[in-house]
């Protein structure tokens, strides 16, 4: 009996575990028009529904954004704007280069308004409006963690990516990642489910997801298209894309609900502070612009209230002192 009751246990488990994985690899709805699947139809020279640029070079089993020069960038983008409200991008890639321990700069995966705009942020524009996640495995700031680093950043299109610090002065989460020179592939997938971001990782061998980190009341407005970018400086590495799935998520929307979401800014309701960063100077952003605003509110509602209390204390103290008066008169 107790026999009976382990085999169904492990059963149960195994089924579970089954269903986990599934539902991690087929997560949704497939759309074929936002995904890169090998083999790469189309000729040598390009890919339906995916514009490159740069250093970019395509071959029959993988994107290489950037070569392991010096120097290099290049870019990738989807042609169509996506017009989902829940989704889940998973893109399996392959960084690796000559250098053990030292490479440059990684890699970013956009959702932005703007596309096949190079810039210096990992080979595209800064102050871009949307979202960017970025896989950085050079650390130019001098905190002390290890790299790879994983930060992701929303903006509205006013902020200067955070170069100095690796992006920690405007990210919205971030965790280290080991993804280097693997014999296997390694993937990061992008999950953006009724305003919640989460991002996860397989970069270890097997089928093992673990959550990079998760942030709730992220606005990322539908028309906007999913790219990926690289460069590399002084040192360098290949940064290979094998292959993208965008998944449509059925998140279960009751039916007519408001949907503003084409106009919507994009932005993020709480703003998580870096870790190591204390310089409150240093904190910019358009959340906490908002926020100094609302304080310079406050002190002006203090002051008043302030002010109000003096005058009516004076008056008080005054009345006395010429009830007192007129006392010692009489
Ligand atoms: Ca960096």
């Amino acid at each position: 009996m107790a026999n009976f009751s382990k085999q169904i246990c492990v059963f149960l488990s195994l089924f579970v575990a089954f269903s986990l994985a599934l539902d991690h690899n087929e997560p949704g709805f497939l759309k074929r028009q936002h995904s890169l699947i090998k083999p790469y139809t189309g000729s040598s020279a390009s890919i339906p529904n995916w514009d490159y640029r740069d250093a970019t070079m395509i071959t029959n089993s993988f994107v290489r954004l950037t070569p392991d020069h010096q120097g290099k960038r290049g870019s990738l983008w989807n042609r169509i704007p996506v017009y989902l409200r829940d989704w889940e991008l998973i893109m399996s890639f392959k960084i690796h280069g000559g250098g053990r321990t030292l490479a440059a700069d990684g890699f970013a995966i956009w959702y932005t308004k703007q596309r096949m705009e190079p810039g210096p942020v990992f080979g595209s524009r800064d102050q871009f409006s949307g979202l960017g996640v970025f896989l950085d495995t050079y650390k130019n700031g001098p905190q002390a963690v290890t790299f790879p680093f994983i930060t992701a950043m929303v903006n509205n299109g006013s902020m200067n990516y955070d170069h100095a610090g690796d992006g920690r002065q405007n990210s919205i989460g971030s965790c280290l990642a080991s993804f280097r020179n693997k014999d296997f592939e390694t993937s990061i997938s992008i999950r953006y489910v009724k305003s919640r971001l989460t991002v996860s990782l397989n970069v270890d061998d097997g089928m093992d997801w673990r959550e990079c980190f998760d942030v709730g009341g992220v606005t990322l407005p539908v028309g906007y298209f999913f790219g990926v970018s690289a460069a590399t400086g002084d040192l360098a590495d290949n940064h290979d894309i094998v292959g993208v799935k965008l998944y449509e998520i059925d998140a279960h929307r009751p039916q007519g609900e408001d949907d503003g979401w084409g106009t919507a800014v994009p932005s993020v309701s709480f703003f998580k502070p870096p870790l190591d960063n204390t310089d409150e100077s240093a904190a910019g952003g358009f959340r906490n612009t908002a926020m100094s605003g609302f304080k310079i509110f406050l002190i002006f509602i203090c002051a008043l209230l302030g002010l109000g209390v003096c005058v009516v204390v004076g008056f008080v103290v005054f009345q006395k002192r010429q009830e007192q008066s007129r006392k010692r008169f009489y």
